[in-house]
């Protein structure tokens, strides 16, 4: 279990704009995913400033007054770290580390911190330390390495300090490993796949923190750690679970997602989201109680667009009923999301709901039929047992009548191996 209260906790300032692109109370609910975020990396924030201006400002991202102002800020109340909210240049850094005099982390840093914190397996962490690589490489100057040193903490808990100080070069060769190795690890699961395609495989999508790790727990016999923080969870976990007595389906917990999610961490974790744009299936889990619930389902449906997972069947749990203050939100939600289920995974609502429109999902994407082969044709037959569900099988002298229930990605394959046994 992971243990982040143990730390000493950092004082921070989250900054964030306002434009013409972003509302105030938007720019205000930003903030406070921001400090979410923070908190979960180990900083308290403070202060939260917002700036309203037409663009970024090329040199310090915010205004040269706004600069001096959090300088002060900085000093009266003995701050140690500023965040940003949108990516800063490492240009935007140097100076705002020259002006401000204390380490100032933006919104991917701070993403990739809490990822290097969490990673636990060898496939999350070689996934992150990719990933904290190629965010390091174009900001690996002299002042940079400077600074990390003098400060510490969130921000730099980089690949290993020594690392940081060694050349472009050695970082490079670096990179290539570990996508070597992320290589071997998803053709490992690749092959885990091919052996459980009989099963309809379901991929729990959604937000950070939606409840995606509680549904699975509170449906199978999984044990996934939860918590009320950011990323909790980071790798994939599958668990059987039986939704009517003779009909089992495979489903896989994993990572969440965020707005503004680093391009890098979503390319280095290719071998894990790979279990989502491999699923028969999304659940695309929701907190419905959120105050920007529905801006969670839009980026979640971006980053599924983005994984080329759009176009699959998709079912939209709505979760966390139990907290809505407003329950006339239902209706519209339900109106504008289909299909949708709503549910609250922690304290036991509607799961036979959930389970019984899966149901219906999933047969009517099986299809089943009788056929008959040559019972000689037992490599075949051996084939057909893999990727199909075989009941009510009779040998009759040399042919075996069977009766067939397959899952839509399969059928193509099933009808060609039919055919090629009858043909011989
Ligand atoms: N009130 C309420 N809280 C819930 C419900 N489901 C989950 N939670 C809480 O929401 C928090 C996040 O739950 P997780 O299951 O860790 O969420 P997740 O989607 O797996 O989050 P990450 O792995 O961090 O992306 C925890 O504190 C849960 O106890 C629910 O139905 N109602
Ligand atoms: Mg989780």
């Amino acid at each position: 279990m992971i243990d982040l209260e143990n730390e000493k906790r950092e004082r921070a300032i989250a900054v964030g704009l306002v434009t013409r692109n972003v509302h105030r109370r938007q720019a205000e609910e930003y903030l406070d995913e921001l400090a979410l975020l923070a908190d979960t990396a180990g900083a308290d924030v403070l202060h939260k400033v917002l700036q309203e201006r037409d663009g970024v400002e090329p040199a310090y991202y915010i205004g040269k007054g706004k600069v001096a102002e959090l300088a002060m800020l900085v000093e009266d109340d003995n701050i140690s770290l500023v965040i940003f909210d949108d990516d800063l240049s490492p240009v935007q850094i140097r100076n705002l580390e020259r002006e401000i005099k204390v380490k100032i982390v933006d919104r991917s840093g701070l993403i990739l911190d809490i990822f290097a914190k969490r990673a636990r397996t060898n496939e999350s962490r070689t996934q992150v330390e990719l990933a904290q690589l190629q965010y390091l490489l174009p900001r690996l100057t002299r002042q940079w390495t400077h600074l990390s040193k003098q400060f510490g903490g969130i921000g730099t808990k980089g690949p290993g300090e020594t690392q940081i100080e060694t050349d472009r070069r050695i970082i490079r060769q670096r990179i290539s490993h570990l996508k070597e190795k992320l290589e071997k690890i998803s053709s490992q699961r690749k092959t885990q796949r091919q052996g459980r395609k009989e099963f309809t495989s379901l991929a729990l999508v959604g937000y950070t923190n939606v409840g995606k790790s509680t549904l699975l727990n509170a449906i199978s016999s999984a044990d996934v750690f939860v918590e009320n923080r950011l990323f909790a969870t980071l790798d994939a976990t599958t668990r059987i679970v039986a939704l009517a007595p003779s009909v089992d389906a495979l489903m896989t917990d994993t990572v969440g997602f965020i707005r503004k999610l680093p391009h890098h961490l979503v390319a280095s974790f290719k071998s894990t989201l790979e279990e989502i744009v491999e699923a028969d299936i999304l659940l695309h889990v929701v907190d419905t109680s959120h105050p920007t619930a529905e801006e969670q389902i839009a980026v979640v449906n971006q980053t599924l667009t983005d994984l080329g997972a759009a176009q699959k069947p998709m079912l939209y749990v709505f979760n966390k009923v139990d907290m809505l203050e407003d329950r006339s939100i239902m209706q519209d939600l339900q109106a504008k999301y289909q299909p949708s289920v709503f549910i609250s995974a922690q304290r036991g609502i509607n799961l036979s709901g959930f389970k019984e429109i899966l149901l219906t999902m999933i047969n009517s994407a099986a299809t089943e039929f009788t056929t008959t082969l040559p019972a000689s044709e037992y490599k075949i037959l051996s084939q057909l047992h893999e990727i199909a569900e075989i009941s009510e099988k009779v040998y009759d002298d040399d042919v075996v009548s069977m009766k067939l229930r397959v899952i839509g990605k399969n059928l193509a394959r099933v009808e060609q191996l039919i055919e090629d046994a009858n043909k011989k």
